[in-house]
């Protein structure tokens, strides 16, 4: 029988359960964009989940949009990726890097030399992001040239291979919450005239020709792709057509024959059922596994891998506050309690010292 602690294997990578840390933005890394030794731990004590997603990790500095975020583009980042992949291994653990591009989610004092970020377009988003001087309204960005689009396609090839450098067993690229790729997708956002934006063959173009590139470089089978069709996430207006649009996509990535694809199922962090959208027609438009995300508790997790509507599930939040999160979901044991206040920045406190089941609580 199948069910949420049976091992899968998903493109080449052998998973122990289909328990998955999802990617969280932690924002604790050091300077050089470097992830910190105080993360080694971090993941380390999350090693039981089936597959760790990292926090999302910039593919280039231009492809920063918050404050202390981690980069792998470059050998010193490398390095440091390589004590967590190890560390992570040594437990039995699975980890993929999530290879990120904020697009107009940031602000000039987070860009290369003060620069405007780039975007599918030139209309600023309305949300804000947190610099050194705090929460700021993002900056207005510039819409990419045609002609810069295979430079950006090859910063995700060279992180993907920079990922399996610093031992990953994979990627995962965030195509979700209305950062880059989404800021080309939706037509709420997209206002371009080439061949990157009109219709929806356009808009998926991107999508596409960067999963092409990143399975070209390290294989489909280690590359992972999130999406997150009706998020409303950092002024993601809905597209006209969610349905066609991310079916399409799906469509045109079969072929790659990809590890896994994980859904974001409504509103990130929100409603499930925030805008109707049929997850599971569009899941027939992929053969490969199905990881599922937002808001599962215990039973619905369960259900969903014994009903086969899903064959992973990833925890967000759940893992930040309950490092033994796979052992408390066998043993139907309760959930710590998550400190909101610790979730962005900080050290220690509410990133390494949550305690296990085998744990008293001190505090
Ligand atoms: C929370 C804070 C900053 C970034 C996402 C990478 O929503 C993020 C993120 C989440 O995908």
């Amino acid at each position: 029988m199948r069910t949420l602690f049976s091992p899968l294997r998903v493109g080449e990578i052998d998973l122990a359960n289909r328990i998955v840390m999802a990617p969280l933005t932690r924002n604790r890394a050091a300077p050089g964009q470097v992830p910190s030794t105080l993360a080694i731990d971090y993941y380390r004590q999350r090693a039981t989940a089936g597959l760790i997603i990292s926090e999302a990790t910039q593919i280039s500095p231009a492809g920063q949009g918050y404050l202390d975020t981690p980069g792998i583009y470059n050998a010193e980042q490398v390095a440091a990726w390589q004590r967590i992949t190890t560390a992570v291994h040594a437990e039995g653990g699975r980890m993929v890097a999530q290879l990120w591009h904020v697009g107009r989610i940031s602000h000039v004092s987070l860009q290369p030399e003060g620069q405007a970020p780039v975007s599918s377009t030139a209309r600023r988003a309305d949300t804000k992001t947190f610099t050194s001087n705090g929460f700021v309204d993002v900056s207005t960005p510039r819409a990419l040239r045609t002609d810069e689009i295979p430079a950006l396609i090859a910063s995700y090839r060279h992180a993907a291979r920079c990922a399996l450098d610093a031992g990953f067993d994979g990627v995962e690229v965030h195509g979700a919450n209305g950062y880059l790729i989404e800021q080309f997708l939706r037509d709420s956002i997209n206002d371009r005239s080439d061949e990157y934006g009109g219709s929806i063959a356009n808009r998926a173009r991107l999508l596409v020709e960067v999963m092409q590139a990143v399975a070209g470089e390290i294989g489909g089978g280690r590359t992972g792709l999130r999406l997150s069709p009706v998020t409303p996430a950092n002024d993601a207006a809905q597209d006209s057509n969610p349905q066609a649009l991310f079916e399409h996509a799906l469509t045109q990535l079969a072929p790659l024959q990809l590890a896994f694809i994980e859904v974001v199922e409504g509103q990130t962090a929100g409603p499930r059922d925030f805008a109707p959208f049929d997850y599971a027609a569009l899941r027939s438009r992929f053969n490969g596994p199905w990881m599922v995300n937002n808001g599962y508790q215990r039973q619905m997790a369960l259900d969903a891998v014994a009903t086969g509507a899903a064959d992973l599930v990833s925890f967000g939040r759940p893992f930040i506050c309950n490092p033994d999160l796979v052992r408390r979901l066998r043993e139907n044991a309760a959930w710590n309690a998550l400190d909101p206040s610790t979730l962005y920045g900080g050290g220690a406190k509410g990133y390494t010292d949550y305690p296990t089941l085998d744990e008293p609580v001190t505090a």
